[in-house]
């Protein structure tokens, strides 16, 4: 019975969402797969739909009607989660940027090195990006550096995409107070955990830029980033994201 669920949001995947279901369930019985579609007009949830026919106790999806962020489809994912009581919970991107091979470690870190949340990090010892432009690079890293600066969060990767965490950590926070839904919502949900005091541990990867399919970032979702983590720390000084 496999105690690790591995929650990966699509938008358009369809050039990598059978090899990346793939991947995760060749690493073995402890993982399964969420995928979190948002009614991708190519096709990804039929592709899905498919495979589920093959490996109905491995693979789920949740359908959302249309595109409403990737914040609000990891939250989705968590509740459904917590209600399946997976003791470990992942967060991966489809494009193959994350490594599957190292969701071993990142769930070893948790259930093994007393970590409550891991961390795939670009920006540790030992931690890697290939082929992304270096605008990409200068934008991912100088965010690190302002978002380490204004909450004092000792995560080199805050805005990690890759992380596992422990269920206790997701059902102790409230979620409906995340209010990110863009890339920020990764910093917030560090920030969250950090700020209740639970254990974050880095494990280095090498983060590789998609070969097939596009990206979704845009100037908003940068936008989000910078003015909303300002306001996030702010509002950080008033409130906790414990449940009550
Ligand atoms: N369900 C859902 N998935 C999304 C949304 N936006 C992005 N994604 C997925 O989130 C992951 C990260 O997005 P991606 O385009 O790879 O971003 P990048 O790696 O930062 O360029 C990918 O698996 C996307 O398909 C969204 O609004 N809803
Ligand atoms: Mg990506």
């Amino acid at each position: 019975m496999a105690d690790t669920l591995v929650i990966i949001p699509t938008y358009n995947e369809k050039e990598n969402i059978t090899a990346i279901i793939n991947a995760v369930l060749d690493l073995g019985d402890d993982f399964n797969v969420l995928v979190v579609d948002d009614g991708s007009p190519d096709g990804t949830a039929d592709l899905v739909d498919s495979m589920i026919l093959s490996f109905p106790e491995r693979i789920f999806i949740l359908k959302r009607k249309g595109k409403a962020g990737l914040g609000t489809a990891y939250i989705a994912g968590f509740h459904w989660a917590l209600d399946k009581q997976y003791s470990f919970i992942c967060e991966m991107d489809a494009d193959f940027s994350h490594p599957p091979a190292a969701l071993v470690q990142l769930r070893n870190a948790c259930f093994l090195q007393g970590a409550e949340v891991a961390v795939g990090s670009r920006y540790t010892k030992g931690g890697n990006v290939k082929n992304w432009p270096l605008d990409r690079i200068f934008i991912s890293y100088g965010a690190s550096l302002y978002v380490r600066l204004l909450t004092g969060m000792p995560v080199k990767d805050p805005t990690a995409g890759f992380v596992c965490y422990h269920r206790s950590v997701l059902s102790s926070l409230d979620l409906g107070k995340i209010k990110f839904v863009g890339y920020a919502f990764q910093i917030e949900m560090k920030f969250a955990s950090f700020q209740s005091g639970f254990i974050i541990k880095e494990v280095p990867i090498t983060f590789i830029d998609r070969t097939l399919g596009s990206s979704k970032m845009s100037g908003g979702i940068i936008k989000e980033a910078v003015f909303g983590v300002l306001q996030m720390r702010w509002n950080s000084f008033f409130h906790s994201y414990k449940k009550n």
